[in-house]
């Protein structure tokens, strides 16, 4: 089909207007067909962004090396243009929508000269589903669009959900790199010096420019399913937001599910895919990264992953740290900016093995551990379909979603926060999730190591003012006949005096998981030992057994440093303060009510 046969007229029209600015020496319209899929991986390969790997080793499976200069998310070009400043907030980058499309319309005027324009239709969630939404995503990068083949759902069958007037967000991105006539492509076409994320949540519109890589330019992921799509969900009454869903089972064959807020690579995918080490629980994954919820008819939080596929961080993923992710990734799919074999498989930090000699390394030079240079991007990720991970929950498509039970807030914390702690309200939960803070890590570029509040780990994704993020959250609860799910906040990355971590982690996590399911049966305080920052597992309702964790280890695991917390206050406070007029009144008041509890 070509794209003027199209029947959604605003469409067609937005597609024409795009292609007239960007001047494509092609259009083609996206099927999302298997077909098409090898088509441009083959086109890929010859034009060297694509390496294929073993077909012994990973079949239909292929390798890229970005442009050194466009490895991450980039916070610092990543833009929230609401009309009004004040509706972006102190936590995102703003600029005037009309100065931003001013600016866009430059860049974007003849950036993909000599190239394709792929129109790629998709849905994130279910086709047709009630939670679902359309986005279209114009590329002129054939990387994007196999990779928005396994991360959402693409093709004919969404323009057939669609039909002649339904609703979609507009996705423009370009790598920035027009090819003169004749002129050879690189590798990985990219414009590294002018990149631009820019969000138009009123529009309900996304223009990316001149990155390839990642959630810059895999549309659907971050900068529809979480900034515009939290947007969408203030006004709608419904939540967007950065985490998992798993389901639990317990010894009985009972199951609830558990959403989880955790920033970028804190073992989000990790924890999706566990495997227990305590007998008889099983953990079944229905999303690693993105959840859409809303409170039914019936009162009962319901929850999609609007995602198809993983976008993992590669390096630390192992048959021993996540098995299920490496069953996943063992074919049909997407490898980048990982080291590369001399048997053409891939290869990372932590994989489980050493490189093997003459292994190639993420740019493209001979591999050599003693020069301290890793072989693997620390951000190198693996794109790979949900349905092929061996956990897939038998649920994870149900277009009306699964029911949430229990919410789980985290991040990486060497002090302070203990294993795991459970709020005591709907209230004290938003508090919780609103005084996350983690310890960077390299998914985005900056820093890495420093401690920043990350609030419900969505401190680069919330598509307007955060104050208001934490009022909606207060009011989404306050719905009359909902039914509340429980709030709890982990941290598995406690060190002790020594600077090593104190929990095991990995599949040990089921042992708080228990926990956690049992404390949403719980009606009174069963198994939890109230303290002021909320309630702490009682000793003995903590399934131990087997693990090597001396007593000192666990007082620091499990109780409450309460001077600590105390000098915790003020940059809480501070951080309150940031968000003026927006801030809650709800949040200030639990604020209050914690310094009470702590000095009382
Ligand atoms: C991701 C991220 O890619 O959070 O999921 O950075
Ligand atoms: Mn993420």
């Amino acid at each position: 089909m070509k794209t003027d046969d199209l029947r959604h007229e605003r469409l067609r029209t937005w597609i024409a207007e795009m292609a007239g600015l960007c001047e494509p020496a092609e259009i083609r319209l996206c099927d999302g067909s298997p077909a098409e899929y090898d088509e441009l991986c083959g086109r890929l390969v010859a034009s060297g962004t694509f390496r294929p790997l073993s077909q012994a080793r990973k079949p239909h499976s292929f390798y890229a090396n970005s442009d050194p200069g466009d490895v991450a998310r980039v916070e610092d070009r990543t833009f929230i243009c609401s009309k009004r400043r004040e509706d972006a907030g102190p936590t995102n980058n703003w600029a005037e929508p009309s100065e931003m499309k001013r600016i866009l319309r430059g860049l974007f005027a003849g950036s993909m000269r000599g190239r394709t324009m792929y129109v790629i239709p998709y849905s994130m969630g279910p086709i047709g589903g009630a939670l679902s939404k359309i986005g279209v995503e114009i590329s002129d990068s054939a990387y994007v669009v196999v990779n928005m083949h396994i991360m959402a759902r693409v093709g004919i069958q969404v323009l057939e959900a669609l039909g002649p007037e339904g609703d979609f967000v507009p996705c423009l991105h370009s790598v920035g790199k027009p090819l003169a006539p004749g002129q050879a492509d690189v590798p990985w076409p990219c414009d590294k010096d002018r990149k631009y994320i820019v969000h138009f949540p009123e529009e309900r519109a996304i223009w990316s420019y001149g990155s390839g890589y990642g959630g810059n330019a895999l549309l659907g992921k971050k900068c529809f399913a979480l900034r515009i799509a939290s947007a969408m969900a203030r006004d709608q009454g419904w939540l967007a937001e950065h985490m998992l869903i798993l389901g639990i089972t317990n010894p009985e064959g009972r199951k609830k599910y558990i959403a989880a807020a955790f920033p970028s690579a804190c073992g989000k995918t990790n924890l999706a895919m566990l495997i227990p080490t305590i007998p008889g629980w099983k953990v079944e994954t229905v999303g690693d990264d993105i959840t859409w919820m809303r409170f039914g008819q019936d009162g009962q939080l319901r929850a999609i992953n609007p995602e198809a596929g993983f976008f993992g961080v590669a390096p630390g993923t192992s048959e021993s740290s996540n098995p299920n992710a490496m069953a996943s990734l063992n074919r049909d799919s997407i490898f980048t900016n990982c080291a590369v074999t001399p048997e053409n498989d891939i290869w990372w930090e932590g994989i489980g093995s050493p490189a093997p000699p003459w292994t190639i390394d993420w740019q493209g030079k001979l591999y050599d551990a003693s020069s301290g240079k890793p072989g693997a991007h620390p951000n190198a990720r693996f794109t790979a379909p949900a349905k092929a991970c061996p956990a897939i929950d038998p649920e994870w498509e149900n277009p009306d979603g699964v029911p949430i039970s229990a919410i789980l807030f985290g991040g990486r914390r060497a002090t302070v926060v203990p294993l795991v702690h459970e709020a005591f309200s709907w209230p004290h939960g938003v508090f919780m999730g609103s005084i996350v803070a983690s310890e960077t890590t390299a998914a985005a570029a900056g820093t890495l190591g420093r401690l920043r509040r990350d609030p419900f780990a969505m401190l680069p994704f919330c598509g307007y003012n955060m104050g208001d993020y934490f009022g909606h959250w207060l009011e989404v609860g306050a719905r009359p006949g909902a039914w509340l799910p429980k709030f709890f906040y982990v941290n598995w990355f406690r060190k002790g005096s020594d600077g090593s971590f104190l929990w095991p982690g990995y599949g040990e996590n089921s042992r708080i998981l228990k926990w956690v399911f049992e404390r949403c049966d719980a009606t009174g305080t069963e198994g939890a030992e109230r303290t002021p920052i909320g309630f702490l597992p009682s000793r003995k309702a903590l399934e131990l057994e087997g693990l090597d964790l001396s007593e000192s280890m666990l007082d620091t695991l499990l109780s409450v440093d309460r001077e600590a917390w105390k000098a915790e206050l003020p940059s809480i406070a501070e951080y309150y303060a940031s968000f003026g007029e927006r801030m809650p009144k709800g949040l200030s008041a639990e604020l209050d009510a914690l310094r009470e509890r702590l000095e009382g």
